[in-house]
């Protein structure tokens, strides 16, 4: 049986999970929670699938994951060979500490520049409150960018974890005005523009699955 994936098409933490599942060679049933509709925040989401509110979570028969990384780490345990977190402890550690770093500060922007840009208040845009979002994705962007040069994947030669963490927020920059003119951050994107020709973007984004409701309707769920 394949594990379970609880994704929704607005949440990059899902993209990132579910390019995971891909890149390792997982096939998985994808369910989708309707976000626009809050349906992570009440149950019977929280009650049956996940208490921690939110997407994604999986579930691997008996185990039940509330968690992009805890899906990330316990499926590259279980997938063999090619691991995306290095086995070498410090390359390891880097990996983890890029995941944070993602979830964090390139999470900070892509999230606070849509709901000032995208979907504003009702009293307009924040004009200070832009201007630190767009000083700190330049930051960000070229830092990554020199991380990148001269090299195919933020680690190296080979895609890990920190790619595939870091990818869904670089890739909604497009929204913003981060990536203005032609020529800023080649380095960036080339990395962005090189993933998302990989099969684990392609088959991911913006894909919906079976919804909660149907899928809870046929099947007992028990934590
Ligand atoms: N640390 C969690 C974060 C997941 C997360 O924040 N997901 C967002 C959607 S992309 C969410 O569910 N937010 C709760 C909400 O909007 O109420 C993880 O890695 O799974």
């Amino acid at each position: 049986m394949h594990p379970i994936l609880f994704t929704s098409t607005r949440c990059p933490h899902s993209l990132k999970t579910s390019m995971f599942l891909t890149e390792r060679g997982v096939a998985f049933h994808r369910v989708e929670v309707d976000m626009k509709s809050k349906a992570h925040q009440r149950a019977p989401y929280t009650t049956q699938v996940n208490p921690n509110a939110t997407v994604p979570a999986m579930f691997d028969r008996e185990v039940k994951l509330g968690t992009a990384l805890d899906i990330m780490l316990y499926v590259d345990r279980r997938a063999g060979d090619r691991p995306l977190f290095p086995e070498d402890a410090p390359q390891r550690q880097a990996v983890l500490t890029w995941i944070d770093k993602a979830d964090r500060d390139f999470w900070d922007v892509s999230h606070h520049l849509y709901w000032q840009v995208i979907e504003p208040p009702a009293d307009g845009p924040d004009a200070a409150e832009v201007a630190r979002l767009n000083a700190k994705g330049h930051a960000l962007l070229a830092k990554l960018d020199a991380v990148l040069d001269g090299r195919a994947f933020v680690m190296g030669d080979a895609i890990t974890a920190a790619d595939i963490a870091l990818l869904p927020w670089v890739y909604g920059y497009k929204r913003f005005d981060l990536f203005a003119g032609e020529t800023a951050y080649p380095n960036v994107r080339r990395w962005r523009d090189a993933l998302i020709r990989r099969e684990s973007f392609t088959s991911n984004y913006k894909v919906a699955g079976e919804p909660l409701e149907d899928f809870l309707a046929r099947r007992v769920v028990t934590r």
